[in-house]
């Protein structure tokens, strides 16, 4: 691609220079999480060197401004996903706290036989945190089914709506299919039945650019270590009219307004859900990864991984017996695959020997597996920084590894 700087992207990434049983690495493990950029993890340095204290709690001159790092990144977060206020902007340890949050919190809302609609894609995280609620009441899951090339079933999506369906619960791009759903649409169908809408967005934010507003999304969930960020942070985007109806996710410092034994009271918004000291490191460093992946820019990473996308899928048919999984003409740079009678598990081990790191095995989303009739995949998924020739290495492995296990 044209001004895509490919040698300088990489030169960011110093794990890109490891080796692996003596190959160079090919890392096609992006969704489960990307690599790091130095920048990221010069910032998480320079917290620990230079302004290290607790946040929104001292006077003194390092606890402002770690606080003043922390709350940056909020306000970059907040442009960054096109939120109309820092207020509904909440820090997680990832998607999965995140999801959790909203289950714990608008399920309390809930009442017996409320039902929750979900899609047969979703990952583990944005399933079993709804099963999690029904230990206490029914709670009611109803899954909308997938076509053949692993997109949602719009008129068995319309069909679920009925007067107690208190919830959609979705993602934004499936991390085993690579499908990209129309949620815009989707979300507007949600609200015509007034039900408000989840958006799992953990596979979405590094390769679409996301603005809620425009979505109309009342819950955004993502994780910062699938963007380049560290680990251990995670964002929950929640419409403030929803979040002041919630009652608080856990309890402790911070998320307080007053304490006594008779009547607590809790803080204003988002410090409500954000009980006790948050990973202000990694919070900080975050604004480095938004700041850095912007620098680039979404789409252009966006467009660079669908050229690696179609390079690899045209290059994969020729392979016998190969089946991939997700066809979608809205995809983002996720195959998932299996080769004849070749178990995912012998194929990831092999690939490995030869420098290549894929994922294999049933990606934390068993109902997909269970209605796709199998019981896992070989995953490969691409980057910012992978390249044509990785592509090629990945490909020319891929065919020896597919002969020897036939
Ligand atoms: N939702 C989706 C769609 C995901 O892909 C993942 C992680 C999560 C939620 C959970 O994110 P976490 O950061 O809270 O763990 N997906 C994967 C994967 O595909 N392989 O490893 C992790």
């Amino acid at each position: 691609m044209e001004n895509y700087n490919i040698d300088e992207i990489r030169s960011d990434f110093p794990i890109l220079e490891r080796q692996v049983w003596g190959k160079p690495l090919v890392y096609l493990d992006n969704t489960a999480t990307s690599m790091t950029p130095r920048c990221v993890v010069d910032a998480i340095e320079n917290v620990y060197y230079h302004h290290k204290a607790n946040v929104h709690r001292g006077v003194h001159t390092l606890s402002q401004e770690a606080t003043d790092m922390q709350e940056t990144t909020r306000e970059r977060v907040r442009q960054f996903i096109n939120a109309r206020s820092t207020e509904e902007i909440i820090f997680t340890r990832g998607t999965t706290e995140a999801i959790n949050l909203v289950a714990a919190s608008y399920g309390q809302l809930l009442e017996n036989g409320d039902e929750i609609i979900v899609t047969t894609m979703e990952h583990h995280a944005n399933i079993v945190p709804w099963q999690l609620l029904g230990r206490n009441k029914r709670i009611i899951l109803r899954v909308v089914p997938i076509n053949a090339d692993g997109e949602i079933d719009r008129i068995a999506y319309s069909s679920l709506f009925n007067d107690r369906t208190k919830l959609v619960a979705m993602c934004h791009v499936s991390n085993v299919l690579g499908t990209v759903n129309p949620i815009k649409e989707l979300i507007a169908e949600a609200h015509q039945n007034g039900v408000p809408v989840l958006i799992d967005g953990a596979q979405a934010v590094s390769h679409i650019k996301v603005d809620v507003q425009d979505l109309d999304a009342d819950f955004y969930a993502f994780s910062a270590h699938k963007m380049y960020g560290p680990t251990g942070i995670g964002v929950l985007y929640g419409k403030k009219y929803l979040l002041e109806m919630m009652p608080p996710y856990q309890g402790g410092g911070e998320m307080i307004g007053t304490v006594s034994f008779n009547n607590t009271t809790w803080a204003d918004l988002p410090f409500k859900f954000e009980a006790g000291t948050p990973d202000f490191v990694g919070i900080a460093a975050l604004r480095q990864a938004i700041d850095y992946m912007e620098s680039i820019g979404v789409e252009r990473i966006a467009a660079h991984e669908h050229d690696l996308l179609q390079y690899a899928t045209e290059q994969m048919m020729t392979i016998p017996g190969m089946r991939i999984f997700g066809t979608s003409a809205s995809k983002c740079a996720v195959i998932s695959f299996l080769v004849g009678n070749a178990h995912h598990y012998d194929m990831g081990m092999l690939l490995d020997k030869l420098g290549i790191a894929v994922r294999t095995g049933h990606h934390c989303a068993q109902p997909l597996m269970h209605s796709l009739g199998i019981e896992g995949t070989v995953r490969a998924s691409f980057a910012a920084y992978n390249t044509r020739q990785e592509i090629d290495a990945f490909i020319a492995a891929l065919r020896r590894v597919a002969a020897m296990l036939q």
